[in-house]
């Protein structure tokens, strides 16, 4: 296989102005320096060296003082003091784009273990399945051989029922729960032997990779081309087969939301729309024991869940494993079921984009037509979501049978798949980019919350439940540029590069200080900035 270190393709970052409001102009001379930054298999030198300009010592890349924030270990600085942030916020460094698509190159290579793209080098140290779709976008830029590995690696893991997995284990253990806590291969016939997997999914962005990653070969030479359009040719099928999955097992009668059944499935794994369904998921005396390992790698636990939340995380995977991961007994049986309607918009957008590609591409014609039927059945059901107080759009318990009143980003869903009215998609798009959200006056960079500060449940350093998410806000920059709304989605282009602007790569921001948290040298972080300073 193909790695990092030694490009099957020609790199693709290519000169390209990149000079957004508020953003520094790079020249066309910088970039070209990305293009040939070899050798490949050392890790680019300009950010680095960049540092060093800037006093760091030489021995640890750490600068002196409390402003660096890149960690070569890929984990987080212990809590800072409060009194600390504000001279942090002041004294926040940036790079400048030319400089951070060199980070985020580095970033992306140093994280291939030759068989995929980790996560993030120690706390995620395999490949996540939403993670490797925009992971694969920012490879697109530096080999589109590499980003179409990336996809056909993860539908390598693909079940025999059309699940893709939301994890997929490379050889390294170094993460909990590992395949053994799972065991789909010994309980499922649908599960893969090898290689092993969880059994749970993630949101279904993968068709939007593909078709980003199509329309970047698109720009490149006839072999970048040759290669984009294999990629659709050889990943239509099963992705296809995923979101046939989806319908089928999470919405089995036909309302347009689709269900996840583990907050991880949302990859919004503990924001405060879980709060209610998962008071209801009561760990039993029989919940084998466990030892957190991210509570190792982040050593501020005001970062990660807490530990009642990982009692049922973990609980639910008992309910799995106890129904086989049969996925019509998990939809019955698991105490956890909510329509997710953040995961319907996306599943809804997608199935237009792999319909499109379908037609293209000459799929067969009743499988085009039930990606746009999925399509414009979830678009509707997204809309009719929508509070009537607030107008954003809500999820739905489906155990409890009760909509869920939690203001959060995910409430802008319709703004990811489309399907309102021209006037209530620009109020929806006037709040998202107003005072109480990504214009709020507090913020550090004018980049979507997941949690409004405004709102009772903002914690600005806890995970989903108030930090700034540079892939999410990427994720709303496409869709507003899809649905035609390119100042926006240039504003948050240039507003999250602004964000990173620090160099960290990281997993997610406190965005009162723009302190970065979680994980450093974040793959999907890397990937999605890489693919703002590139691409346009
Ligand atoms: C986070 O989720 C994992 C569990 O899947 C974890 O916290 O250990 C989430 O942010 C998820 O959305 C993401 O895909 C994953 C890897 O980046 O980390």
């Amino acid at each position: 296989m193909a790695s990092l270190a030694t490009p099957a393709a020609p790199c693709l970052l290519r000169p390209t102005r990149c000079g957004p409001a508020g953003m520094p102009t790079t020249s066309d001379v910088a970039l070209e320096t990305v293009m040939t930054a070899g050798p490949w298999d050392q890790p680019a030198l300009l950010p680095v060296r960049s540092r060093r300009e800037r006093g760091a010592d030489p021995a640890t890349g750490r600068v002196s003082g409390a402003t660096d924030t890149i960690d070569a270990l890929g984990v987080a600085d212990a809590a800072i003091p409060p009194a600390a942030r504000i001279v942090r916020r002041a004294a926040r460094r940036s790079y400048d784009v030319a400089d951070l698509a060199m980070g985020a190159a580095d970033v992306l290579r140093s994280n291939d273990i030759g068989t995929m793209v980790t996560a993030a080098p120690a706390l995620y140290p395999h490949m996540w399945s939403w993670d490797a779709a925009f992971i694969s976008i920012g490879l697109a830029h530096l080999g589109v051989e590499r980003a179409g590995q990336e996809i056909r690696t993860l539908l390598a893991a693909q079940w025999a029922d059309g699940m893709i997995p939301h994890i997929v284990y490379g050889d390294r253990g170094g993460y909990f729960p590992g395949p053994g806590r799972w065991g789909t291969a010994e309980l499922s016939a649908s599960a893969p032997q090898a290689p092993l997997t969880s059994g749970i999914c993630q949101p279904p962005v993968h068709a939007i990779a593909v078709g980003r990653i199509l329309d970047v070969a698109r720009r490149g030479t006839d072999a970048d081309r040759a290669a984009g359009e294999q990629l659709v040719r050889d990943s239509w099928a099963a992705l296809y087969r995923w979101h046939a999955w989806l319908a089928q097992y999470r919405d089995p009668d036909g309302t347009g939301l689709i269900a996840v059944v583990h907050g991880w499935e949302s990859g919004m794994d503990n924001s405060p729309r879980w709060d209610g369904p998962y008071s209801a998921v009561i760990p039993g005396p029989d919940l084998p024991s466990y030892v957190r390992l991210d509570r190792e790698l982040v050593r501020d636990g005001a970062e990660r869940p807490t530990d009642l939340e990982y009692d049922r995380y973990l609980w639910l995977i008992e309910e799995m494993r106890r129904a086989s991961y049969d996925p019509v007994k998990v939809y019955e049986t698991c105490s956890f079921l909510v329509a997710d309607v953040f995961v319907s918009a996306i599943f809804a957008v997608a199935s237009d984009v792999l319909a499109d590609l379908g037609d293209e591409f000459g799929a067969p014609a009743e499988h085009v037509a039930d990606l746009r039927r999925w399509a414009a059945r979830s678009r509707a059901a997204v809309a009719a979501s929508r509070s009537p107080e607030t107008g954003l759009a809500r999820d739905y318990d489906r155990r409890a049978g009760a909509w869920i009143d939690v203001e959060t980003l995910a409430g802008f869903a319709p703004l990811i798949c489309g399907g309102l009215d021209a006037d209530a998609e620009r109020a929806l798009i006037e709040t998202l980019h107003g005072p109480h959200w990504a214009g709020h006056p507090d913020l550090v960079a004018k980049v979507p919350p997941t949690v409004s500060p405004d709102s009772v449940g903002f914690k600005s350093r806890e995970y989903w439940r108030g930090p700034q998410w540079p892939v999410v806000s990427w994720l709303f920059g496409w869709a507003h540029a899809r649905h035609g709304h390119t100042a926006q989605a240039e504003a948050l282009r240039a507003e999250t590069l602004s964000l990173v602007g620090d160099g960290a790569f990281s997993e997610y921001y406190e965005p009162v200080t723009g302190e970065a948290l979680g994980s450093r040298r974040q793959s999907w972080t890397a990937a999605v900035i890489l693919d703002w300073c590139t691409a346009r």
